[in-house]
């Protein structure tokens, strides 16, 4: 850790204290008035210096002369230009140099360019001195941060000796680097357009360019921007860093500054007075946190944000910080947060709540800055660190879409992050590579990390394979600002800077808070047993609220006696809210509510309806969407022949009044948008659909980029249709559409795996929030997952939506038959649980299901296992009958065959879900025993439809039980329905078998093995004797 501070101390050569002048002080004059470009790829391939007259010291005047003649050849006498174009032509040398004509009146200009015609200047090491200063230039703008002092313990954890470190006047041997010494140093050189340190002029000497590089790069803040392909942004972001003078701030600034800075330190030290043995998370170590927070705000507030979304994916259980950012950024009453402490305080609302530092919050307020009106939010989290990074994106995103804010004026995100989490978990990638996509951008989020160094007790030298935490986020060319989190005002400075670039160039910046954490990683923790070195320097460590009172003392910014009055005031509040804090006996999680749905529930939070109401559709409203769904419904569309052909398809099922899965889906998808709710369907290749069935977006032919959405034609006052395919991403993108199915109930929000199987690569998601979401934080979310599932043939993958997963995951208790009236049984199990679970077998149920999830007036997430081979499947068809006003979503699909005009005489039903179906008539087909073998299909799982169950357990009373899957026996539905079916019929019956037997692998690789097991189990499911010795 020493090592980096030697090293910097020996790259130093020069310190701004060193120099001869500051900043501050007189600069010299411009020469030449404006500034002049220097040019350093033109190159002399004469030896300018074996010019007789250009050895000498008038060096300062033959390098005017140059730069005048670069600018333009007119400017200098002709005997200047006939020596710079004989050098620049590669003349011999001594050859350059021709006799200047008389110049009559202009004696004086003569007589000087004589004496230092007999100077003879260096003009090679002009040319080579003016590069080497630009190179030092630059050096400083891309390693600038390598020197820089971001450490408060000055234990440098970055070791960046094995980098090409170049800057300042590093001696090596005899020689310097670039070529320049310290003779150098009282010389002038002009500037580099790539360069602002200047000010207002042109040339500087060479110790006042690096006394001025020292101070852009090389203090409280390292700048990371270099890599930024994007001229324009480059230099923006130079300007910020590089003026003169622009880290100068008022008298009110400062004190404003010192004021957040107590509340921030003091809110800590409140809690730890109070509450001495809880585990807080506290902020100790980074209190200018919460400036660098306001800041961001205030400024955003002022260029015209009206509502920012705040995620705070950030340690253990306890989000770092959390209680300080709601109570002095978000401003949640304190007594509200105060309260949480008791142990005492009942829960008053359903559900299982969470622990208190993981709600959100959602708050509309003045901004005291701008005196304009603020919303702030701060999501739910789970523990698993980052994981709400994407849902924050698309809740950011849906605002945006919903208040018409295109260009991300209005609303925007802010995601702070611990530098372990930010190196180390990959939805921090995902969730970048989702920044500057047309459906997923929320134009620019400001990343806030509070990098403490440490990781829990992991160190980062072990931690991460950068230097940085933070260099993910130079994949999407984000500068990262580095500040010393000891130094409020440069962080002050950084949050403006970060804030201003994102309303510039509405794209991501990382803002790097460089502190320490005081305490270990709770306040309980010891942090000497992993730490020893680093916690003995912090254990010195002054407080930086005292350091920075103790400077605005000195400067006489603010007296002791308003110093100390501000903090008696805040200690004031904080005890007066304690005390109110005492009365509160009753938690109302609907208080921390993150994304509250006005006008959607009643009054007291609960459903306005609880009726079911029918999904069907007219007749002329099928046709009328039908058509469109077979049309191109622009001028001078050039479709592929195929599509074409698909289209005609179509157009012949409306003739005949039927549905494919595809068309059931645009059905349902045109109906719910001619009503008024936007639809958003987002994943891999959803635009055409992973199996080429659904073709929501047409590309014509002929003109590149030129495309139809149908979908978006179906009437004039109809919602807006989205459907985007995603960056390659589960995780992400799930976490996204997650979130932005948060801000509205009045959406239908849609996201289908490529493969089902996939989903499991955003398993957290699917754990952490939409499993359990309305448990743990009262909020409803209404997001539909679409997994294409289906033993096929095609191996252990591609095979498996994992249903098993889902269907362990539900909260129903399998061994209990519910208690509900007939009437409201289907509503009431909807409404107590935690996610529904379909798998649908007709086209005319996934019409239904999808158009009930927006009917109802309640919002729960919907799992649903879609077919492969079924989407072209000549028998799964629906006729449009089944889509009629009256007609809804089958729960159960009961035999309507044969078996019906005999029931008594049935031998075996066989209940079973999804497509196996059609193997399974298939079969029984074959075998033609159709009159005492009835096939059951569930087409809702979760819920599980015990009493339409019944109904058909009770029709067939002679009847033997099976499940049927073509899963193995270990996985699929089989677990969940069993002990289910039996409740059903109170334990009176057994419920047999047929499938594949307990496997590891989803599936098989061999398609022979496949069908055989196929066959083996339809044999099974059809020989009545094959469980009578099992019996
Ligand atoms: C996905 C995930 N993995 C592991 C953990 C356990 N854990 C909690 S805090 C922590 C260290 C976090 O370090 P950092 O991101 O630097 O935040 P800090 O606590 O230092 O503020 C770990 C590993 C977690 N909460 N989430
Ligand atoms: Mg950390």
């Amino acid at each position: 850790m020493q090592h980096l501070r030697t090293t910097v101390a020996r790259l130093r050569p020069i310190t701004a204290t060193q120099t001869v002048k500051s900043q501050s002080q007189a600069r010299p004059m411009a020469v030449g008035g404006a500034l002049r470009t220097f040019e350093p790829m033109r190159s002399y391939t004469t030896s300018v210096s074996a010019e007789p007259f250009m050895n000498g010291t008038s060096s300062n005047y033959v390098e005017e002369m140059y730069y005048a003649w670069l600018e333009n050849p007119r400017s200098v006498h002709k005997s200047w230009d006939i020596i710079f174009r004989n050098a620049n032509a590669g003349v011999s040398p001594g050859a350059a140099y021709q006799s200047p004509p008389p110049l009559g009146g202009a004696a004086l200009g003569l007589a000087n360019a004589q004496a230092m015609v007999g100077a003879q200047p260096n003009m090679e090491k002009l040319v080579e001195d003016h590069l080497a200063v630009q190179s030092l230039v630059r050096a400083y703008q891309v390693r600038g941060h390598h020197i820089a002092k971001l450490d408060p313990l000055d234990i440098g954890v970055i070791d960046f000796d094995e980098s090409p470190v170049m800057l300042g006047l590093k001696k090596v041997g005899e020689k310097w680097f670039y070529g320049l010494d310290e003779s150098d140093l009282d010389k002038v050189f002009r500037l580099p357009t790539t360069t602002f340190i200047g000010g207002s002029e042109s040339v500087l000497p060479l110790k006042e360019i690096i006394s001025r590089l020292e101070m852009a790069y090389c203090q409280s803040i390292g700048v990371e921007f270099m890599f930024i392909n994007d001229l324009e942004q480059c230099q923006w972001i130079r300007q910020k860093f590089e003026r003169p003078g622009v880290m100068q701030f008022t008298l009110e600034e400062k004190r404003t500054l010192l004021t957040r800075m107590v509340r921030s330190t003091k809110f800590e030290e409140f809690l730890q007075r109070k509450w001495s043995s809880e585990k807080r998370f506290g902020l100790e170590g980074c209190e200018s946190l919460i400036p660098a927070l306001k800041t961001i705000i205030d400024k955003s507030s002022m260029n015209g944000v009206e509502s920012i979304i705040m995620g705070m994916p950030h340690s253990f259980s306890l989000p770092r910080g959390r209680l300080n950012v709601l109570a002095n950024v978000i401003h949640k009453e304190l007594d509200q947060i105060f309260c949480q402490f008791d142990s005492k305080l009942e829960a008053a609302d359903e559900g299982s709540g969470d622990v208190k530092y993981h709600l959100g919050m959602w708050h509309r307020r003045i901004n005291r800055v701008t005196d304009r009106n603020i919303t702030l939010s701060l999501m739910a989290n789970p523990s698993h660190l980052e994981a709400v990074d994407p849902v924050v994106q698309g809740k950011t995103k849906a605002e945006q879409f919903y208040c018409g804010d295109t260009e991300g004026k209005r609303v925007m995100s802010i995601l702070l992050h611990g530098d372990a989490a930010f190196a180390g978990q990959g939805v921090v990638y995902e969730t970048f590579h989702l920044s500057d996509l047309p459906s997923y951008t929320t134009h620019g989020t400001v990343h806030v990390v509070v990098n403490n160094q440490v990781g829990f007790t992991t160190d980062p030298r072990v931690a991460r394979s950068s230097s940085y935490p933070t260099d993910v986020a130079k994949v999407v060319n984000a500068p990262i600002f580095h500040v010393n989190a000891d130094d409020p005002e440069a962080v002050m400075y950084v949050c403006n800077v970060a804030a201003e670039w994102r309303a510039t160039f509405h794209k991501d910046v990382v803002v790097d808070l460089v502190c320490y954490r005081r305490n270990g990683h709770n306040e309980m923790d010891e942090p000497l047993f992993t730490q020893p070195l680093m916690y003995k320097q912090i254990k010195k460590q002054k407080g930086v609220l005292q350091k920075y009172s103790e400077k605005l003392l000195a400067e006489g910014a603010v007296s002791r006696q308003d110093y100390e009055e501000e903090i008696a005031k805040y200690d004031k509040i904080c005890e007066e809210a304690h005390a109110r804090s005492k009365d509160e006996k009753i938690l109302h999680i609907k208080h921390w509510l993150d994304s509250p749905w006005p006008g959607f529930f009643n009054v007291d939070g609960q459903p306005k309806s609880m009726t079911s109401l029918s999904t069907g559709l007219p007749e002329e409203e099928l046709v009328h969407i039908g058509y469109i769904a077979s049309s191109v419904p622009v001028e001078d569309f050039t479709l592929h022949r195929g599509l074409s052909r698909l289209l005609k398809g179509r157009a012949a099922m409306v003739g005949q009044r039927v549905c494919d899965w595809a068309l059931g889906e645009y059905m349902a998808f045109g109906s719910l948008l001619k009503e008024g709710t936007h639809i958003r369907l987002s994943g891999q290749d959803v635009e055409r659909g992973t199996f080429s069935h659904r073709h929501h977006v047409l590309h014509d032919q002929k003109i590149d980029r030129r495309i139809c959405i149908p979908m978006n034609h179906i009437s004039p006052n109809q919602a807006p249709y989205t459907v985007c395919n995603s960056s390659l991403s589960e995780y992400g993108v799930l976490g996204f559409e997650l979130g932005f199915a948060m801000a509205s109930p009045n959406a239908l929000v849609l996201w289908e795996a490529q493969f089902g199987d996939f989903n499991n690569t955003a398993q957290c998601i699917i754990d952490q929030f939409i499993c359990p979401g309305q448990a743990k934080w009262v909020r409803q979310n209404g997001i539909v997952l679409l997994l294409p599932h289906g033993m096929e043939g095609m191996g252990p993958e591609h095979s498996s939506a994992r249903p098993e997963r889902f269907l362990q995951m539900c909260n129903e208790d399998p061994d209990t038959y519910p208690i509900f009236s007939a009437e409201e049984f289907a509503v009431r199990q909807l409404y107590d649980c935690n996610w529904i679970i379909v798998n649908c077998s007709t086209p005319a149920n996934y019409f239904h299901i999808l158009r009930r999830q927006i009917l109802q007036a309640f919002r729960k997430p919907l799992i649903v296992i879609t077919p492969k081979s079924l989407l072209r499947h000549p028998e799964a068809k629906s006729s449009f009958d089944d889509m009629l006003p009256g007609t809804h979503f089958q729960r159960l699909i009961p035999d309507s065959g044969p078996v019906c005009e005999n029931p008594e005489a049935v031998k075996r039903i066989v209940f079973c879900t999804g497509k196996v179906y059609y193997e399974l008539t298939r079969e029984r087909n074959n075998r033609g025993n159709d009159d005492i073998v009835a096939i059951a299909r569930i087409e809702q799982l979760s819920p599980f439809p015990f009493d339409q169950v019944k109904v058909e357990t009770d029709r067939y009373p002679n009847a033997d039980l099976v499940w049927c899957q073509e899963e193995h026996k270990n996985q699929g539905y089989y677990d969940y329905v069993k002990p289910r079916l039996r409740t059903t019929v109170d334990r009176t019956r057994p419920v047999w078998y047929a499938g594949r037997g307990p496997a590891a692998a989803p599936a098989t690789g061999n398609k022979a093995a496949h069908l055989v097991e196929l066959q083996r189990f339809l044999d099974t499911a059809f020989n009545l004797d094959a469980f009578t010795e099992q019996s």
